[in-house]
């Protein structure tokens, strides 16, 4: 049986998003199983596709496109979070993602996340049109639990040790699993305290983590069995490191393996590269595993 997840949010319906519902205060989409949350990076130099979508124009056109393969999600970002990437200046950051933000949104069909460890950025990128925000530093900028529930929005909390720049120096942990699951599950109570409507949780494949770390990760999925889970691996070193593939582009079918993985272990939701990929596997996936009635 497939679990069935739930997302809600204190803002006005998207038009057009297949499943959303409208509610008393707002709007609510439900799934079963395992949907897609499809990468759109409006950045120069992200580590697998830095540069193909860095004008507007590049970057609407590719997000429609994931819409079109099956997202349900699509993740605008201005920020590469490779291991050694530096931060970015905030007017950088708005200047790549909001434009491309509005006129997705404007499309109307479906959901947009904002992928930034910002507070203003969220901000400005919900008031763009945004509906979920997708905080890859999981609520460490001291403002960003109290925007979200200020806007209304759900967000994914996701884990992270220590920053881009430093985060694969020396990454250690006593017990990777419990320790990261212990505080998602912590920040995802600061949140709802805070009053974000909903939380994703995500334990960050390759933030601050050895190969070692991520299988540990990736075999005790789906670490919470409180909150939805977010997996997001697709193209990463540890799909490198496990299959030998060494060309970023061509790490899809591992990354494809991997998701199917997380899925069968209950995930809620994936971010991936490659939508079409993704969903013809899921579909397969989905099929074999439903019990005829
Ligand atoms: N990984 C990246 C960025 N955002 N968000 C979530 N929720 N989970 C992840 O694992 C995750 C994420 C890094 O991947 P990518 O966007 O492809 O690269 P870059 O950071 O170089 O732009």
């Amino acid at each position: 049986m497939n679990q069935a997840w739930e997302l809600k949010s204190r803002r006005l319906l998207p038009d057009k998003v297949a499943g959303a519902v409208r509610t008393d205060d707002g709007w609510a989409i439900r799934w079963s199983g395992c949907s897609i949350m499809g990468v759109v990076n409006v950045t120069p130099d992200s580590f697998s596709d830095g540069g193909l979508h860095f004008c507007v124009d590049d970057a609407v056109a590719h997000g429609l496109l994931l819409a079109r393969h099956g997202a349900l999600v699509v993740d605008v970002g201005g920020e590469s979070t490779r291991p050694g990437a530096v931060d970015i200046p905030l007017d950088v950051e708005l200047e790549r993602v909001i434009p491309v933000i509005s006129r997705i949104a404007a499309g109307g069909n479906v959901l947009i996340s904002v992928d930034t460890r910002k507070a203003a950025v969220a901000r400005a990128a919900v008031e763009a049109g945004a509906n979920i925000v997708n905080d890859v530093a999981g609520l460490r900028d001291p403002a960003m639990a109290a925007v979200c529930a200020d806007l209304g929005v759900p967000v994914v909390v996701v884990h992270m040790q220590g920053a881009p720049a430093d985060m694969q120096l020396e990454p250690r942990y006593d017990d990777v699993v419990a320790e990261v699951t212990e505080w998602l599950e912590q920040q995802a109570d600061r949140a709802f305290a805070a009053g974000v409507p909903s939380v994703m949780l995500d334990p960050g494949i390759g933030f601050g983590k050895t190969l070692e770390h991520n299988l540990a990760l990736l075999r005790a999925l789906p670490l919470s069995v409180r909150f939805p889970v977010l997996v997001g691996a697709s193209r990463k070193r540890t799909i490198l490191q496990l299959s030998g593939q060494e060309s970023t582009n061509r790490r899809d079918p591992g990354s494809t393996a991997v998701h199917l993985w997380a899925s069968q272990r209950g995930v809620a939701m994936v971010r991936v590269h490659d939508v079409a990929m993704h969903r013809e596997a899921l579909a397969v996936d989905r099929a074999l595993r439903e019990v005829p009635p």
